[in-house]
C-alpha cells in the first residue's frame, strides 16, 4: 500500500532529521508530534507522539518501518506479540501508518492522556509531558 499520508511522512522525515543529529531532548519530539503548532498535543496528535517515539528508538535504518529484527529486541514473547499486534496486513513490516492506527484502536493516547493531562483540558503541553516522564521509572527505549 502506498496510501501513506503526506503528513506522516513529513513526520517519518523530521523524526529521522531529528535522530540523525542525535537531539536527545523531549520537546523536539513534541514539536513534530503537535502538527498545527499550538504548542499542545491533541488526542491525536498524542498518539503520533507516542507512535513517533517508538519509531525512533526501534527503527534503525529511520526508513519508516520496522522490520521483525528492528522491533523485538532479544526474545522477548511480548514483544513479537506486540509486533505482530500491529503488523495489520501480515507482510512483517510495521508502518507507521500500522503503528498509529493501532495506537488509537488501542487508545494509548487516552491512557497517556488520563495520566498526564494534569490541568484536565483535554491537550498535552509540553510541560506535562515532560512532568508526565519525569515522574515516570525510566524513560521509555
Ligand atoms: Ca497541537
Ligand atoms: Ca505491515
Ligand atoms: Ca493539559
Amino acid at each position: 500500500m502506498k496510501t501513506t499520508h503526506p503528513k506522516l511522512i513529513a513526520l517519518a522525515l523530521v523524526a529521522s532529521a531529528v535522530a540523525a543529529c542525535q537531539t536527545t531532548a523531549p520537546p523536539n519530539r513534541f514539536e513534530q508530534a503537535d502538527v498545527n503548532h499550538d504548542k499542545s498535543l491533541s488526542m491525536d496528535e498524542a498518539n503520533s507522539y507516542l507512535v513517533t517515539e517508538v519509531f525512533a528508538a526501534r527503527d534503525a535504518n529511520k526508513d519508516g518501518r520496522m522490520t521483525r529484527e528492528e522491533w523485538v529486541v532479544g526474545n522477548d514473547p511480548g514483544q513479537e506479540k506486540a509486533f505482530k499486534a500491529r503488523d495489520l496486513n501480515k507482510d512483517d513490516v510495521v508502518t507507521i501508518d500500522e503503528a498509529l492506527a493501532y495506537g488509537r484502536k488501542q487508545g494509548m493516547a487516552k491512557k497517556l492522556m488520563a495520566s498526564a493531562d494534569n490541568n484536565k483540558d483535554g491537550m498535552l503541553s509540553a510541560e506535562e509531558i515532560q512532568a508526565y516522564y519525569a515522574s515516570k521509572e525510566g524513560s521509555p527505549r
